[in-house]
């Protein structure tokens, strides 16, 4: 028997893990089960935390993407399908990761027919800074960005609920510019605009079937090495009702001020004490709260995990989230019991196949 496989690409912050979680949820209501695959360059990975709060089956490919780990993903896959036999993985690559059509889904295509199908493959599309991010193909970043546009199969544009409705036919117009063939799902985690069809795609029986897109690795390689990456896990000791919802936020606060609105792809934590747990994200300025488990006040000790991409050395960026978490502690009249992270930046994509 086959495993369907969904692979959710798309930048750093654009809703991946959101989405994955809410088709996951979708199809649960619907009696199939669902597992899901979480990917990063580092350890110690909030969206599996994440996804596995919520009470999903979870595997991670870490240490790189999908492409350079396809060894790792296939055991991953594998190990899925034997043990939750679900009806669908849905695979997280790495946000920063592209050339899946021809590193991911060709392989399994071609060597692995008889244990995977591959659903047409999603891009998710910040459609909140897209018009911004895609002006200047010539860099990096928007070239990365570019590609994996350009792969899409279906463009799920995220944050309808954010983006200026009016300017929605201009960020439309854009993505069929650089995709003709892509089909365009506007979605909201929000509303669940578009949700429904996102669904669809995963379970239709209808499989990927575009070439890969032609991309150049050096400036691929480039807008990967742009990006600091910082991993870290903290622990420390809550006084009797801390507002740990408070505290989150200004640890987020206080790192966004060290950085240019655009530099920030995504800084994340998920925090747990004896009593409550929550989830939120840094995108951009904006903080958001992504879930909260029990009240805003916690006590007791405090295990909390914090990821953070954004275009910084990866010094800068350790020094930057290190103070933050202290100054914010600080702040509550709190002080760190221990802190093991790591910072580096990606380096050069080198996939298991590539595939034309
Ligand atoms: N308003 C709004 N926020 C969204 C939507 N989808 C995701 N978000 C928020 O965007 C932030 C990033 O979402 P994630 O799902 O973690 O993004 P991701 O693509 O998995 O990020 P990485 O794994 O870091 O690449 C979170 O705060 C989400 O709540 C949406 O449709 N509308
Ligand atoms: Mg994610």
């Amino acid at each position: 028997m086959t495993t369907r496989i969904g692979i959710i690409g798309g930048f750093l912050g654009a809703g991946k893990t959101t989405l994955a979680t809410r088709i996951a949820a979708k199809l649960k209501a619907a009696d199939r089960s669902v597992a899901i695959i979480t990917n990063d360059q580092g350890e110690v990975l909030v969206d599996t935390q994440y996804a596995k709060s919520m009470g999903y089956d979870v595997e991670e490919v870490l240490r790189g993407c999908f492409c350079c780990r396809f060894p790792d993903f296939l055991r991953s896959a594998r190990q899925l399908a034997r043990i939750s036999k679900p009806d669908v993985i849905l695979a997280e690559p790495v946000g920063s990761c592209t050339d899946l059509l021809s590193t991911v889904v060709a392989p399994l295509k071609a060597i692995y027919p008889d244990e995977f199908e591959v659903a047409p493959l999603m891009t998710v599309v910040d459609s909140s800074r897209l018009l911004s991010d895609i002006i200047d193909p010539q860099t990096p970043g928007d070239y990365l960005r570019r590609h994996q546009i350009e792969e899409a199969e279906v463009v799920v544009l995220s944050k309808t609920d954010i983006a200026p409705k009016e300017r929605m036919p201009e960020v439309i117009g854009t993505i069929e510019k650089i995709n003709p063939r892509a089909r365009i799902v506007q979605y909201s985690s929000v509303n669940g605009v578009g949700l429904d069809a996102i669904v669809a795609n995963v379970i239709s029986s209808e499989v990927s079937s575009s070439r890969p897109v032609q991309i150049d690795y050096d400036i691929y390689a480039r807008a990967e090495a742009e990006l600091g990456w910082y991993n870290g896990s903290y622990r420390f000791e809550l006084r009797e009702r801390t507002d740990t919802y408070r505290l989150a936020i200004e640890m987020l606060k206080a790192i966004a001020q060290n950085y240019e609105a655009g530099e920030i792809a995504h800084v994340k934590l998920i925090l747990s004490s004896g009593s409550n747990a929550m989830k939120m994200s840094l995108v951009y300025q904006d903080v958001s709260v992504d879930g909260v488990k029990g009240s805003r006040y916690g006590s007791g000790a405090v295990a909390m995990t914090v990821n953070a991409r954004v275009v910084s050395s990866p010094e800068k960026l350790r020094e930057v989230v290190r103070r933050s978490v202290d100054s914010s502690l600080s702040l509550h009249g709190l002080s760190l019991g221990g802190v093991e992270d790591t910072s580096f930046s990606p380096s050069r994509p080198e996939p298991t196949y590539r595939m034309g």
